[in-house]
């Protein structure tokens, strides 16, 4: 769990932030792990730590680079950090990587969007100068989350396809910190909240490293105590409880405590919001109410930066999304960094958050074909690969995710896939399968979905039934019956609805969209004109108002993104509501006009 704890500073912990500009070196012929490169690199340029180092030079080679990265730099650690145990912690690293001190491996880790921390006491030198040499790897297969492929060019050109809709943006992409931690320590925290009435009940269970009792003590916004108790388990009740609540959010602190002989040896805090959430036939519920999504799928993506974590992106993101009136977002289609789960909690954005289990459904372009429907050209699911590493690593992704995200309360559901292709019969057995060991992992219990597409329709689907919400991407209008089709787009989605509808659990869903390119108008509209994406949602509005079953709209998508460059996509996926730079789409006035008019609770005045 070392590196599951977000790294706070305590009065018994210790947190130094090495981010900044480190020394890069691609591995242009694949040749640092043969060469010993961990031992130290020479004929170096810089790169920014985080960030993504693909749209930071100007050559195609690091922009388009499959393979390898390194990265080096140097730290201190000081004489008195030697009583304590020291760890680099990395936010995450795109796909997987391997960190050196001095030439020693001190942990590995693959999954792109996750911690992970390496112990230091053995290999640094206290008080003199340590070097660090991370290698990154970028490279996707079917057997890694998410999935992709590589492709070997005539001229030996190495590329990586990933089977998804955005840049697989690659390097060290969120915070590199040092940590002292006492070595008796907490370990691991698990939070659920109810509430009766006006009686706020937190229970709460600690696991902790070494001996010493554990106790605990709950303060309000004001830092006011309200609650205390003693032991590893237990449950403190809040009189006149300020309940988390979508759009406005309550955050009581739980502060553990961990002492020996009465010495205090560690201490950590939780933020807490009380809420609880609960699916009751086609009804979302979030404190006893029922609760309406609207918002938007997202990206970690901006200009420069590409997926590297950016603290001012993300408060104008919540600018935005508070503007727009949406309540909601999908961390599509990976989970966010931890800053902007902590933001979610405070601003309380709710969130359906994803793993970055994407591209289960190996057809290059396939958004196209997901958009369009039809018949699948892809065996994903029959694959051994698929079933064995494959599984594995889903798994890991799910269990990792649950681990780090489980205390917050702006997630109220798990997205365990984007777009399986689950229109194949192989599909079902592999997904009872994953279902059945995340149903275990969350110690609140909250509802598990899957994101389904086009390719498997209402009646062709093998997995909804795995699923507590149905989650729908529809293109209707625009993959499919596009241009002058699409005044009957609404009636066609209406169609499929009614059927989803059947199935007694709530619909939401998760993707709508259009490409559209700010400031190109057109009247009468056309596709890709602003006017034709305001028409659009028009029409996809029209068919969830006509569905009781479903409880929210999350447009795709809340800014236009970087994808793979190809003959579908100019500068990236242009679906945004605004733009890459966070400026408004005419859209993005048409849906604050509707949302505005929509409270929490679905109702629409
Ligand atoms: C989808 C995918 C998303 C794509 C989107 C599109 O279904 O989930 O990643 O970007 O369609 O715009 O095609």
């Amino acid at each position: 769990m070392t590196a599951f704890l977000y790294p706070h500073e305590t009065k018994t912990r210790r947190i130094i932030d090495i981010s900044g500009v480190w020394k890069f070196k691609l591995d242009k012929n694949n040749e640092g792990r043969d060469n010993h490169w961990k031992d130290g690199l020479s004929d170096t340029t810089l790169m920014a730590v985080p960030a993504s180092y693909n749209d930071i030079s100007t050559e195609k080679a690091f922009r388009d680079h499959c393979g390898d990265v390194w990265y080096e730099t140097d730290f201190y650690i000081a004489e008195e950090w030697q009583e304590k145990e020291v760890y680099v912690r990395f936010g995450s690293a795109t796909h997987r990587a391997i960190v050196y001190v001095n030439g020693q491996e001190v942990v590995s880790h693959d999954g792109g969007y996750m911690p992970f921390a390496g112990k230091l006491n053995d290999v640094v030198k206290f008080g003199e100068k340590n070097t660090m040499v991370v290698v990154v790897n970028n490279e996707l297969s079917r057997k890694t989350i998410p999935c992709g492929d590589i492709v070997t060019h005539a001229n030996g050109t190495r590329e990586v396809k990933p089977f998804f809709d955005f840049f697989n943006y690659a390097g060290i992409h969120r915070a590199v910190k040092l940590m002292a931690l006492p070595k008796q320590r907490i370990d691991d925290i698990n939070v659920l909240t109810d509430f009766d009435q006006s009686l706020g009940k937190v229970g709460y269970a600690v696991s902790a490293l070494g001996a010493g009792d554990v106790s605990v003590e709950l303060f309000d916004e004001a830092g006011k105590l309200v609650a205390a108790g003693e032991g590893s388990e237990g449950s403190l009740t809040i009189d006149n409880v300020k309940l988390w609540q979508p759009g406005n959010a309550y955050l009581y602190t739980l502060q553990v405590s961990l002492s020996e002989a009465g010495q205090l040896q560690d201490q950590y805090p939780v933020e807490v919001g009380v809420r609880t959430v609960k699916v009751e036939g086609t009804r979302f519920l979030i404190n006893n109410e029922p609760f309406y999504f609207k918002g938007f799928g997202k990206h970690e993506d901006s200009h420069i930066h590409g997926r590297g974590y950016d603290a001012a992106l993300n408060l104008r993101d919540m600018e935005l999304l508070d503007w727009i009136g949406a309540n909601s977002i999908r961390t599509s289609h990976y989970p966010y960094s931890e800053e902007f789960m902590q933001l979610a909690d405070r601003k309380g954005l709710v969130v359906i958050n994803e793993t970055p289990a994407v591209g289960q459904f190996d057809v290059m372009m396939n958004f196209m074909a997901a958009g369009q429907g039809g018949e699948s050209q892809s065996k994903f699911f029959e694959r051994p690969e698929v079933q064995n590493e494959g599984m594995e690593a889903h798994k890991d992704a799910i269990r990792e995710l649950f681990k780090r995200d489980k205390n917050h309360a702006c997630v109220v559901m798990w997205s365990l896939s984007n777009e399986p292709d689950t229109s194949q019969e192989a599909s079902d057995a592999y997904f009872k399968e994953v279902f059945a060991y995340a149903r275990d992992l969350d110690p609140q219990n909250r509802p598990l979905t899957f994101v389904n597409f086009m390719l498997a329709p209402y009646g062709k689907c093998h997995a909804h039934q795995y699923a507590d919400v149905i989650c729908l991407n529809r293109y209707y209008g625009w993959y499919m019956m596009g241009g002058i089709e699409m005044d009957n787009a609404g009636e066609a989605f209406a169609k499929e609805l009614a059927g989803w509808a059947t199935e007694n659990k709530p619909v939401v869903i998760t993707e709508y969209g259009a490409d559209t390119m700010a400031g190109i108008h057109k009247l009468p509209s056309v596709q890709w004109s602003e006017e034709y994406q305001c028409e659009y949602l028009d029409q996809q509005h029209y068919a969830f108002d006509s569905c009781p079953a479903v409880v929210g709209e999350q447009m795709w998508n809340f800014a236009d993104f970087q994808t793979w460059e190809g003959i579908m996509r100019v500068d990236g996926n242009k679906k945004g509501a605004f733009t890459r730079d966070r400026q408004p789409k005419m859209s993005a006035h048409h849906l604050k006009r509707r949302w505005d008019k929509i409270d929490d609770f679905g109702y629409k005045a």
